[in-house]
């Protein structure tokens, strides 16, 4: 394997600090441009930063960005969960009313789904490392992007608008007739979900342009970050389903406002039809929100196990296979809704087939761990989370795709647990460990492991006790959105409400250590976990304002962690592969030093694959 050193790049201004290899100085940090003026005072002092920082089109603030609202309201809905269980620690209780109970959980659920998760992901770790991994300087439409942050924040202004202005009772799923007769705030509701909705379409669209026309030079389809993958699919799922809850939002506004009779039955409508139409959105959104977790584990499993991820044709095909058959199942969720026998044996069958993608990517995960030498970092440790809590999510999602086991558990905490454990035990999870592993890239500093591997611990027990309770709930036949229950639900209630207290522990204590590590946390190097992805091997940590300060050439595949190392006794096949699994390698790579620091070995090898030194782009 030839080891090309790059000669010194043409810089703008240097700047050398002795963090950085050569090459790989600083020259802007995204972060930090424009400083304070420093001849003025008060407000005057700081507003070049925050207008720079309000109108930029940068997609790596547009990111830090999202990440702040999607956690503003994670926050916010977490509370209200908690609100929620807490009604539910014993029968009967009057913490909260039925009326307040029901608002409740419906603003839980609303802003989880519609506020959080679902631009959770893509909106934030998409925007930042997107087109990081691409080698670019930017998605392809960077006004747009910022478009979408606040064509997004307006949704959720009119959300808050209607929690304020009284809130609504209906679940999140909006269902009539109930939500066509309700006196609460449907209306502001529905027009939120209906904007929130174009922020996701156009995210999507410019994910799938950058995709397709901005890689790096070498960055064929085959070495593409299984990160982009997963973005991939997810992006053609939110192009395509989303314009669906959008018009029946409208429709249903039309309904209330109109009474057209699309769905009331007292004018010639039809009830189930909403259900058609809602879940033919929402079940293809329910991989709007898990894909991109999908992509996230990829990366944190190859990186982790110091081995190139297993089956990466294979991971990469089944997140579109799965984007693909996430359109044919939306009728699982009405199997007692009156809807035909047959229908419902038909949805029930194509259920048990997406079933399949899902599994080959858990069994690709656990044989590259298999064969791989595991580092137990903080997010490694959240990526084992949620291989254990998805598995569990999706198995029971299985079961109540079947047509006769969910006519019993429709409807009840079995359901609740199912999903909580899909979308907090997966996409939670992953997130939670994307943040702490990319965190180091985003603001140039290092989080606690300490306290990373506490809180892992803290949020895995918390999550368990207050989620798996509810399996042996609803099979037991508690229902769900009740505010009271039988005293026999008594004693598995308690466990599931002090479950709920862990859990906010250990997301508190996430929330601490990112903020601890905002102001003391060391400095990162650029490559702390030696991840062999363009954003880890070919810019600063924080970056600069363009990224790179020469377009990367690419090389070798994302996880070709052999290339990074040409001695140690480690000889990889990684040169000019594609990434696949193939077994040329005689093993992992070495872990990197526990410090955090990326090994000697490692930081000179972050020249790899730069092109010919030539003048940079800007
Ligand atoms: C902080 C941890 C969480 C706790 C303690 C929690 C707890 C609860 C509880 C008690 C309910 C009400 C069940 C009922 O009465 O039927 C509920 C419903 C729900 N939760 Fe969570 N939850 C949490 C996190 C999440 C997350 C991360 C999501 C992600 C999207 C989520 C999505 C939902 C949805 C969609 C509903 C259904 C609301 C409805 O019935 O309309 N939750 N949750
Ligand atoms: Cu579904």
């Amino acid at each position: 394997m030839s080891t090309t050193t790059a000669a010194a790049p043409v810089r703008t201004q240097s700047a050398p600090a002795p963090k950085h290899p050569p090459g790989h100085e600083p020259v802007h940090n995204y972060l930090l441009e424009p400083g304070p003026s420093p001849d003025v005072r008060g407000l005057a002092r700081v507003w070049p930063t925050v207008k720079a920082w309000v109108t930029t089109v940068d997609h790596k603030r547009i990111g830090v960005m999202y990440l702040f609202a999607v956690s503003f309201f994670f926050a916010v809905a977490g509370i209200a969960a908690l609100l929620v269980r807490a009604e539910l620690m014993n029968p009967g209780s009057d913490f909260l009313t039925a009326d307040e109970y029901n608002r409740m959980f419906t603003l839980h659920g609303v802003m989880m789904v519609f506020l959080f998760i679902v631009p959770s992901i893509p909106g934030s770790l998409g925007n930042f490392v997107l087109p990081i991994m691409l080698g670019v300087k930017d998605v392809a439409f960077p006004k747009l992007n910022l478009a979408s942050f606040y064509v997004f924040i307006a949704g959720a202004s009119i959300a808050v608008y209607a929690i304020l202005s009284g809130g609504i009772d209906t679940g999140w799923t909006f269902y009539t007739p109930y939500s066509d007769e309700t006196n609460t705030a449907v209306l502001p509701m529905t027009m939120a979900v209906f904007v929130a909705g174009f922020a996701s379409i156009l995210t999507g669209i410019n994910f799938i342009v950058t995709i397709h026309k901005m890689r790096a030079p070498g960055l064929t389809w085959n070495r593409l970050p299984l990160f982009i993958w997963a973005l991939y699919a997810v992006s053609i799922v939110q192009v395509l389903a989303t314009p669906v809850v959008g018009i029946t939002m409208i429709l249903l506004a039309m309904e209330r406002l109109l009474n057209i009779g699309i769905f009331d039955p007292a004018l010639g409508g039809d009830p189930v039809l909403f259900q058609h139409f809602f879940w033919f959105y929402s079940h293809p959104a329910v991989y709007i929100m898990i894909l991109p977790a999908f992509g996230v584990i990829s990366e944190l499993m190859g990186t982790f196990s110091r081995q190139k991820v297993f089956g990466y044709r294979a991971i990469a095909l089944s997140s579109v296979a799965i984007a693909m058959l996430g359109f044919l199942v939306w009728g699982h969720h009405m199997f007692v809704s009156g809807q035909s026998p047959l229908s419902s044996i038909v949805f029930s069958l194509i259920t048990f087939l997406i079933g399949v993608p899902s599994g080959i990517k858990v069994l690709n995960w656990v044989w590259t761990m298999y064969r791989g030498s595991v580092w137990l970092t903080t997010p490694m440790l959240y990526a084992l989370s949620f291989l254990f809590l998805f598995t569990i999510g999706g198995l029971t999602g299985i079961m109540v795709g079947t047509l006769a086991v969910d006519v019993h558990l429709h409807d009840t905490y079995f359901v609740v647990a199912h999903f909580h454990y899909v979308m907090m035990g997966g996409t939670v999870m992953a997130m939670i460990g994307g943040l702490f592993y990319w965190w180091p890239k985003m603001f140039g500093r290092m989080m606690s492991e300490t306290w990373g591997r506490i809180s892992a611990g803290v949020v895995f027990f918390g999550f368990n006790m207050t989620f798996f309770t509810q399996f042996i709930l609803g099979s037991q036949g508690m229902p769900r959105r009740y505010f009271t229950y039988l005293p026999e639900y008594h004693d598995l209630h308690q466990v599931s409400t002090i479950g709920s207290w862990f859990l906010g522990l250990g997301l508190l204590l996430v929330l601490g250590n990112m903020i601890w590590s905002l102001f003391k946390g060391k400095p990162a190097p650029g490559n702390p976990w030696g991840a062999a992805t363009l954003e880890w091997t070919h810019a600063t940590s924080p970056p600069d304002h363009h990224n790179f300060h020469r377009t990367p050439l690419v090389t070798h595949g994302p996880y070709d962690y052999g290339v990074l190392f040409s001695g140690d006794g480690y000889s990889g096949d990684g040169a000019g592969g594609d990434g696949s699994g193939g077994d040329g390698s005689r093993g992992p790579a070495p872990i990197p030093n526990p410090e955090l620091g990326a090994p000697q070995e490692m930081e000179k090898s972050i020249d790899l694959g730069l092109a010919q030194p030539k003048p940079s782009r800007d």
